[in-house]
């Protein structure tokens, strides 16, 4: 059976594994922190969750793995079968991890970890995402699903990472760069699927235990 190694806080994570329960993969889920231990290292060389153990060997990067599930089990497809439907579907999620998801990455440390990014980031960062938003804005097609009328694992990925380039940007720049997008609507339709409920409560599971054992500074 095939294992999924991280910890369900984890946007990349969770897409891996709402595109497993879509596809009706059985998997067993292994706690891994991105801590840089021997033991993550040697499944992921980068020390970076997700990856995922296979019967021939690991893989790492949540992109990869999503693109071999589809080919080892098609029997549930993530991807249009027409070859071009199927690229604009992984343009898509290039796009949104490339030029959105890393870019807003930036803003995480001081949104979510209680640090402090620099103003020439947060400038930098801002007129970055107002760009790539505005160009994501002519690919995205919202009907109702991200690349059309079929659920795929574009959806997957922008399950995961919507939220948090919202959030993030929203606290730090003091503006949500989603917002002329129908993310709220979007997310609303998709949190109809039971796959996306599961994610999403075992998400805020994992949240609220890290909330629990945050260590209390007074
Ligand atoms: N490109 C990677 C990104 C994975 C990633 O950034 N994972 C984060 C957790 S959401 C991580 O492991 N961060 C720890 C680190 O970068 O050291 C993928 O698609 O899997």
């Amino acid at each position: 059976m095939i294992k999924l190694g991280g910890f369900a806080l984890s946007n990349y994570y969770n897409k891996v594994k709402l595109a497993l329960l879509e596809k009706d993969i059985p998997f067993e889920e292994v706690l891994y922190w991105a801590d840089r231990s021997p033991a993550l290292l040697e499944r992921s060389p980068l020390g970076k969750i997700p990856f995922i153990e296979t019967e021939q060997g690991t893989l790492c990067e949540s992109q990869v793995i999503v693109d071999y599930l589809e080919q080892q089990f098609p029997q549930v497809p993530l991807l249009p079968a027409d070859p071009f439907a199927a690229a604009k579907v992984r343009e898509l999620i290039v796009f949104l991890e490339l030029h959105l998801e890393l870019v807003a990455r930036e803003l995480y440390f001081e949104a979510f970890f209680g640090g402090s990014v620099s103003d020439s980031i947060k400038a930098r960062t801002h007129k970055l995402l107002t760009r790539n938003v505005k160009a994501f804005t002519r690919m995205a097609k919202f009907g109702p699903y991200l690349a059309g009328a079929e659920f795929t694992m574009a959806d997957c990925a922008a399950l995961a990472h919507f939220p948090l380039i919202a959030m993030a940007s929203k606290k730090v720049l003091g503006e949500d760069v989603l917002a002329d997008l129908p993310v709220r609507e979007y997310l609303a339709m998709l949190a109809e699927r039971p796959h996306v409920q599961r994610v999403n409560a075992d998400r805020k599971a994992a949240q609220a235990r890290a909330a629990e054992n945050k260590p209390k500074l007074d």
